[in-house]
């Protein structure tokens, strides 16, 4: 199927889901409840579990692939330095913008929240951070790979390739297994993606009818703060550093990469769409092979700008909520805590609520704020999905761009 008509048939199922959602909304539990569970929530789940199924190989072969490809162990230094500095500023960039929204907007003083009903929202522990730079490094790369973590599956593919890039001639055969592999995972890709409007409208009605038009009512200054947030990101953050650093043309990147922001949406899961974006990145926007293979699997796992604007402004609204203010110090540990939490964590749905979290609990603010923007977080976490796939995808483009002009120049 074309991406075109795959687009399409998502948005279509998309705005459709989104209808059915608002009109469930109005549905008696007793018609609702059995339908989300034997229907919407069946097919929304096989959908993501079938992208899931190919995430951990993909990633797994496409670093090797992307790693050995760069060649030269010494250009994949530069290649990873750029791609770190890019992740790290844009990062920093997205929550400095995030918390100045919440200051101008003030959604926390929308509304007045009794917050002694609040339940204590207990979140799963996140990862301490330096415990999560040491343990990128797998003890058992087996292990690493079975319970799919992310982040030693992609330095353990890096080490792979790295030697198949100094081994060269010797590993010929493994390297076109590699490739081989690669090919497969790529067909697998697009055989799932027939699936994507059936699970794009059930995951889109599921959400929309959870989450209930009173509460989405309810947290709408909060919600179009961090919507202003992520649109003000994207088409300027990104689209500036596409026309400078790449001297490209963002109207072209948006509309060849807006394929794969659909199925991130729909799944809220970075991982999940990471065989799309990848290769809608490199079909479509013709961004180099090896590049984007090393980039989106990294930074799908490493840069989330998306989330990092809604932490930002989900701390500043809780503090607003409670009337704490904020002092410097405790903003700039915001932005560094974010920019750092936003690393240890793998892209599937809901991660980063788990890190907020973390955030509240560094500068000293009652987690169970959390509570206030839980009920909403799902129709968010798809927004924020989006513009972090699209974070990876511009580095990936910009790298590739000036590797391709580099090379016309010699
Ligand atoms: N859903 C996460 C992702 O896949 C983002 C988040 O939870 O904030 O990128």
């Amino acid at each position: 199927m074309k991406a075109k008509n795959l687009t399409r048939n998502i948005l279509i199922a998309l705005v459709a889901g989104a209808v059915v959602g608002m009109a469930l909304t109005f549905a008696p539990e007793s018609f609702f409840g059995p339908l989300d569970k034997y229907v919407l929530d069946p097919v929304g789940q096989i959908f993501i579990n079938l992208i899931m199924m190919l995430v951990v190989p993909l990633v797994f072969v496409s670093i090797v692939l992307g790693t050995a490809g760069l060649g030269d162990p010494a250009k994949l230094g530069k290649i990873g330095i750029s791609t770190i500095s890019f992740f790290l500023a844009t990062t920093a960039i997205a929550i400095t913008l995030g918390l100045t929204l919440a200051y101008l907007v003030k959604p926390g003083k929308a509304g007045i929240f009794d917050t002694s009903n609040l339940g204590d929202y207990t979140p799963s522990e996140a990862p301490p951070i330096m415990e999560t730079l040491i343990n990128i490094i797998p003890e058992n790369p087996i292990a690493a790979l079975s319970a799919g973590e992310m982040l030693q599956i992609i330095a353990f593919a890096i080490f792979i390739g790295i030697a198949l890039a100094y081994l060269n001639n010797k590993t010929k055969g493994i390297y076109n297994l590699f490739e081989q592999a690669n090919d497969i995972l790529g067909w697998l890709v697009m055989l799932v993606m027939r699936f994507a409007p059936y699970g794009a409208f059930a995951l889109i009605a599921s959400a929309i009818a959870s989450a209930g038009l009173d509460a989405v009512g309810s947290m709408l200054s909060y919600l179009l703060t961090v919507i202003a947030g992520l649109i003000l990101h994207a088409f300027i953050i990104y689209s500036l550093a596409i026309w400078l650093l790449g001297r490209g043309n963002p109207i072209t990147f948006y509309k060849g990469f807006f394929p794969a922001m659909t199925v991130a949406f729909s799944t809220s899961s970075s991982n999940a769409a990471l065989p799309v974006s990848m290769k809608t990145a490199q079909d479509t926007l013709g961004v180099k092979k090896e590049i984007s293979s090393f980039v989106q699997p990294l930074g799908a796992t490493i840069n989330m700008d998306g989330t990092a604007i809604m932490q930002a402004v989900a701390t500043v609204f809780i503090a607003q909520v409670y009337n704490l203010p904020l002092t410097m110090t405790e903003l700039l540990m915001i932005v560094l805590v974010a920019t750092l939490a936003s690393v240890g964590t793998a892209g599937v749905p809901g991660v980063g609520l788990i890190m907020l979290a973390m955030v509240l609990n560094q500068v000293g603010l009652p987690v169970e704020g959390i509570a206030l923007i839980i009920g909403i977080d799902r129709i968010l976490d798809m927004l924020r999905t989006s513009l972090n796939i699209t974070g990876d995808a511009a580095c990936a483009y910009i790298l590739s761009e000036r590797e391709k002009r580099k090379i016309t120049s010699k």
